[in-house]
């Protein structure tokens, strides 16, 4: 049976630091499903179909592209993962920080289903200080964020820079 573990998280945008999680991902699981958060708690920058457009463009050729799924979810996580048969999570820790709310919703997603295990990796050392908010922050403000992100969501962001309204 194919061991397949599904990546929740609001991509707004995705980043290198995703990429490299997903790609040591694959070294345990035959295939991961990136899972985009339709409507995220935090307020994203990107719309939903642009968050799935710069994700598809990111993972555009690469080596394991047929083991990468993208797939999208509204309501609750654990729901999506067992309507496509899956039964595990795949997060990533960066900190500390990051520590309390992986561990608060690791719990509560087992309180909400015992069939599903959630699985952290740690972060890796060249992405460690990498977030989707911290890309924003410092394109919003003019700095260069080349190498942290992929070419497309460089661009997206770059676009979005200019937009008289944001
Ligand atoms: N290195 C390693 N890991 C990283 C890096 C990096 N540089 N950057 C991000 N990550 C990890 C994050 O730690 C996280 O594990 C994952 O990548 C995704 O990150 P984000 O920021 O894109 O996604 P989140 O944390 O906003 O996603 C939260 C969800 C949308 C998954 C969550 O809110 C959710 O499941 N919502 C649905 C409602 C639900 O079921 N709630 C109950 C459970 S709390």
């Amino acid at each position: 049976m194919k061991k397949v573990a599904v990546y929740p998280g609001s991509f707004d945008p995705i980043t290198n630091g995703h990429l490299d999680l997903i790609e040591r991902g694959l070294k345990i699981f035959d295939s991961i499903v990136i899972a985009v958060a339709a409507n995220p708690g935090k307020k994203p920058l990107f719309t939903f179909e642009e968050r799935l457009e710069m994700i598809n463009a990111s993972i555009e050729g690469h080596p394991m592209q047929s083991r990468i799924q993208v797939g999208s979810f509204n309501g609750l996580l654990v729901d999506y993962v067992s309507s496509i048969k899956a039964n595990t999570i795949l997060r990533g820790l960066r900190a500390i920080s990051d520590f309390e709310y992986e561990f608060q919703m690791a719990l509560m997603n087992r309180k909400l289903s015992t069939e599903i295990e959630t699985l952290y990796l740690m972060t890796g050392m060249r992405w460690i200080y990498i977030s989707s908010r911290i890309i924003k922050e410092v394109v919003m403000s003019g700095g260069c964020v080349t190498g942290l992100v992929s070419p497309a969501v460089e661009k997206r962001l770059a676009e979005r820079l200019k937009e008289p309204n944001r």
